[in-house]
């Protein structure tokens, strides 16, 4: 145990610190002495949180907790739309932009609180004259266009819980989320922009609900214009029958714990768990840390999340938080080099944004296509800087900070899950000195711990072991769509009575925290424990190396091997030359980390395989590097990439 610790503590040697800027800290939403406080009393914090919405019914107390279901505010009862929208425009700010939107061909769209709220009033009595009824399913299968909020929330205000599908996923992966919720009714449109071409989306329904027939109703959004096959007995236009609506509509309160949504994620098995999240806890959860963490000022922040909708960070962070909150958002709809690889930037010169909470994938991509794309532009308007999605390599952090920032602006790193609801474990700008590649503190109200593998509670100094939430918090999952026992079985089976995030993590000798990746990420070496994270660190600090994913694979004699996919800077190689490259970077990382975590191979790749959402997906490099039969990969973003990753392996491995 102790051998496996010090190896971890001797790995992580990131040193640098950035303590909060003076300016920040002193008008901060979230001071020092407020965090000490808020940390005190649990219950009271998030009962506090869930005062700054506004509630048409008090809650009995605060938690209702029969393990592992968790009942928060019960008897308390609120409507989610109206306080994203209606409660803004009657404290006087119906003027004040809600979204900036800005589509991948350059045309753009700014919609103020009022003009939502009325967009969503009508587009909640037209799913009411659809027949759409409180706890019935709506999906959601739309491109980043202001029509998606809109029907998130008109779904929100009439307690119907949506379940949004990402707009890249398959007609079959549409169909399977359709039949496994029992939607009624799906919004889509006829296509939507991607690297700078129409792309159908229409289709994939027609496709997917030739086998639901409990769908009633296809309306679909006018976006592209390009050509569609109609079923007048089922298809809508949105634009008809949204624009012929009142735009009155009274909210009806719901009881805290009612459906909101149902996200679904990849689990181990091939069926994807519908995470069902209800109202109250959610919304306070996502009100809070959206208001804390990017210590929003809604009067003056233009806030950007470039995540898309159909992943958890768009729902909490694009749509429910910043909206709840007041905030003005900007979204767009495309991909970051479409027209050009300046894109992101030009859109923040443009739009003034202060406040940007991205993915690093997006960081290290932009690290690749090179320093004097951004400073080109304008970015003296952002002041502070989010990442979340997997763990930031402390070269990814720094150079966000450099490039992006300034040097100015505070990096928050923001770990959480689908299945949390929000942001559990963050360092707070105004509060907490970041460090690059650390995600800090748990939030106050949040019990975080470190297991051991017998179940023991580590010491909150230089430990490592598996991520556990030892009581429940507001937001959280509530369960697995129609199977407890799943719910059961996948979250409180590892450790009985705690919530298993899945997540190795790591105390360093200030008690802070550092996410190692996935627990399967975890490779042993010669009985040594290293995260893949710390190689690939250590490999993008390589002044040549763009992006790296590291992988175990098994080994005769040390148990695993460890087997790196490289991606170059700058132009390809020779064979000779790549020789050298692979024994350069067998040193570097021997050198950064020490000889055990040097790679016993390193392939040279032009891309790596990641899921839609932009994760790397070590599960189909670990049976390439294993030379097993590779998986599924359906979810990749670029099948061949496997081809090209394949081609580099020796034949007689
Ligand atoms: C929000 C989101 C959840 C998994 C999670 C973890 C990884 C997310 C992270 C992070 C290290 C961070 N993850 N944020 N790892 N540092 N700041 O991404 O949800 O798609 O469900 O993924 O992502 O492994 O368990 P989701």
């Amino acid at each position: 145990m102790s051998d496996r610790e010090s190896t971890l503590s001797d790995l992580l040697h990131e040193t640098r610190v950035f303590p909060p800027p003076a300016g920040l800290a002193a008008g901060a939403n979230v001071t020092a002495e407020a965090f000490e406080a808020a940390g005190r009393d649990r219950l009271a914090f998030w009962e506090r949180a869930a005062e700054r919405l506004s509630w048409a019914g008090r809650w009995e107390r605060v938690l209702d907790w029969q393990p592992p279901f968790a009942h928060w505010f019960p008897s308390g009862k609120l409507n989610v739309a109206y306080n994203c929208l209606d409660r803004h425009v009657e404290a006087g700010h119906g003027e004040r932009v809600a979204l900036r939107w800005e589509g991948e061909p350059g045309d753009s769209r700014t919609i103020t609180y009022r003009a939502l709220c009325d967009e969503v009033c009508q587009a909640a009595n037209l799913l009411l004259e659809l027949g759409a009824r409180a706890g019935e399913r709506v999906a959601i299968y739309l491109p980043m266009i202001p029509e998606a909020v809109v029907a998130m929330l008109a779904c929100a205000r009439i307690g119907a819980p949506h379940t949004v599908v990402f707009g890249g996923f398959s007609a079959e992966a549409l169909r399977t989320r359709i039949e496994d919720c029992d939607a009624r009714v799906v919004i889509t449109a006829d296509g939507g922009y991607r690297r700078g071409a129409a792309s159908p989306l229409k289709a994939s329904v027609d496709a997917a609900v030739r086998d639901c027939p409990g769908v009633r109703h296809v309306l679909v959004v006018r976006r592209t214009g390009q050509t569609i096959d109609w079923d007048g007995s089922r298809d809508l236009w949105w634009h008809e029958q949204v624009g012929r609506q009142s735009r009155e509509h009274t909210p009806e309160a719901f009881e805290s714990d009612h459906p909101l949504f149902i996200l679904y994620t990849s689990g181990t098995t091939g069926k994807p768990k519908g995470i069902l999240h209800t109202t109250g806890g959610y919304l306070t959860l996502v009100a809070w840390t959206h208001w804390a963490v990017f210590d929003l000022k809604p009067e003056t922040d233009v806030y950007w999340c470039t995540a898309d909708i159909g992943w958890v960070t768009g729902h909490s962070y694009i749509v429910y938080g910043p909206l709840a909150n007041g905030a003005s958002s900007m979204m767009y709809e495309g991909t970051p080099d479409t027209p050009h690889k300046g894109r992101w930037w030009e859109l923040v010169e443009k739009n003034r944004v202060s406040i940007i909470y991205t993915a690093p994938t997006a960081i290290r991509t932009c690290m690749k296509w090179g320093d004097e794309i951004p400073e080109q532009f304008d970015l003296s308007s952002l002041r502070l800087l989010g990442s979340v999605g997997e763990p930031i390599n402390p070269e990814a952090w720094m150079w966000y900070r450099e490039n992006i920032g300034g040097g100015r602006c505070p990096i928050v790193d923001t770990w959480w899950q689908t299945e949390t609801g929000g942001i559990l474990i963050s360092p707070l700008p105004g509060v907490h000195t970041c460090k690059p590649g650390s995600a800090s503190r748990p939030l106050p109200g949040i019990s975080a711990e470190i297991y051991d593998d017998a179940e023991r509670v580590l010491p909150r100094k230089d430990a490592a072991g598996y991520l556990v939430l030892t009581e429940p918090w507001p937001g959280m999952i509530r369960t697995i769509w129609g199977d407890d026992d799943r719910y059961r079985e996948v979250y409180w089976s590892r450790f009985p009575g705690v919530y298993f995030a899945g997540d190795g993590a790591k105390w360093d000798s200030d008690g802070d925290i550092w996410l190692l990746g996935r627990v399967d990420d975890v490779m042993n070496i010669s009985g040594h424990r290293i995260s893949t994270i710390e190689v690939e660190s250590s490999l993008v600090s390589h002044p040549d190396v763009a992006e790296a994913a590291v992988v175990g694979s098994p080994d005769p004699t040390t148990g695993q091997a460890i087997v790196a996919f490289v991606i170059p800077r700058g132009s390809a190689r020779t064979d000779a030359e790549g020789e050298r490259f692979a024994r350069d970077l067998r040193d570097h990382v021997a050198s950064e980390i020490g000889p055990i975590a040097k790679p016993k191979q390193i392939l040279v790749v032009a891309e790596l395989p990641k899921t839609r959402s932009g994760k790397i997906m070590r599960r189909l490099l670990r049976d390439v590097a294993s030379n097993r039969e590779l998986g599924d990969v359906t979810t990749l973003t670029d099948s061949s990439v496997m081809d090209l990753i394949k081609e580099k392996l020796p034949t007689a491995a």
